[in-house]
């Protein structure tokens, strides 16, 4: 066997491999840019990042001695003439061997499965937060290409800007007057579907003062991309000078004017003093048809029927039941 000078290329691709699969992990960090979901601001991106690490952490148990096995094994056992490594061609089962890759696996799987089912029921999205203070409802739609924003309880409306009272829940009603989106504030916790003709409930909530990033995480056409609001967490006490403000500063959003808003186009941030009674669940109702959601056929949750069914029968001011 002849030593065969060692081509340059066997050397490039992994080297180049490696050190782009590097550039990708580090320029994000180089770019400015922060790993959001890594760096929650609220319980509920806490405990997503954790189920995150967690699960990382136990694949790596097995995906890393592999690699490196895989390496490893390429390495030691290769037709060399001075190879010092047993050559055993008849060689076919090791109980030792056999007894690792079972064990290893089924043991690690089995915690996975315990971890995931037991974060998975805990951050249910319409699961209310603990919290010695009751949370604030805002309802979302999203239009053609903006968010809307409305505080039943203040009676204000914003577009593509969200304040939050910060270290309280909140609780976010969401559908959609346009195609399908998906709400997403990272560094609050992971995204949820606004759809036509169906309400979701999302619980979050952030615990400091901050301003976060948010975006429609779904795309949704042409201006799919300037779907981006901030949400600002402010102090109770901001908080309720921000809504007077608004309500001294701004004009009413009316059912013209909502019309208008759901035109499909962009705009800009927007403040309104008040908005039509009952509109997000017009926004809702106007999907359903013949008192059916146009999801009733599969996954409809029993909230969202309660919420459309509150909507037909007119009475819908009783939080309580929805939020069960
Ligand atoms: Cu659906």
């Amino acid at each position: 066997m002849n030593k065969k000078p060692r081509s340059l290329t066997r050397i490039i691709i992994p080297v180049v491999l490696t050190l782009v699969t590097i550039a990708l992990i580090v320029w994000p960090m180089l770019a400015g840019g922060q790993y959001v979901v890594l760096d929650p601001k609220g319980p509920i991106g806490a405990s997503q990042r954790d189920l995150i690490v967690i699960s990382t952490i136990l694949c790596a148990v097995i995906i890393v001695p592999v690699l490196i096995l895989s390496a490893v094994i390429v390495w030691r056992y290769r037709d060399k003439p001075d190879n010092k490594a047993a050559y055993e061609p008849n060689w076919s089962h090791s109980t030792k061997a056999e007894a690792i890759w079972w064990t290893v696996p089924i043991i690690i799987i089995g915690i996975l499965a315990i971890v995931t089912i037991r974060y998975t029921y805990d951050l249910e999205p319409s699961k209310p937060l603990a919290h010695e203070k009751a949370p604030i409802t805002i309802q979302v739609s999203s239009l053609d290409w903006k968010w809307l924003f409305m505080y039943p309880e203040q009676g204000i409306a914003t577009v593509n800007t969200l304040n939050i009272p910060a270290d309280r829940p909140v609780k976010f009603e969401l559908t959609a007057d346009s195609p399908m989106n998906s709400f997403w504030i990272p560094q609050l916790g992971g995204q949820i579907y606004t759809m036509s003709g169906m309400a979701m409930t999302l619980y979050l909530q952030a615990d400091h003062e901050g301003k976060y990033w948010g975006s429609g995480a779904n795309f949704t056409g042409e201006h799919f991309g300037e779907m981006r609001f901030d949400v600002n967490a402010t102090s109770d006490e901001d908080f309720d000078k921000w809504v007077a403000e608004v309500k001294q500063s701004s004009q009413e959003l009316t059912t013209e004017g909502y019309k208008a808003l759901a035109e499909p186009g962009t705009s800009n941030v927007a403040y309104y003093s008040a908005f039509p009674e009952g509109l997000f669940q017009n926004i809702v109702t106007k999907y359903v048809v013949d008192g059916q959601s146009a999801h009733s056929k599969h996954g409809t949750s029993s909230e969202a029927s309660g919420a459309i069914q509150n909507a037909i029968d007119t009475s819908n001011k009783d939080e309580d039941k929805s939020a069960n």
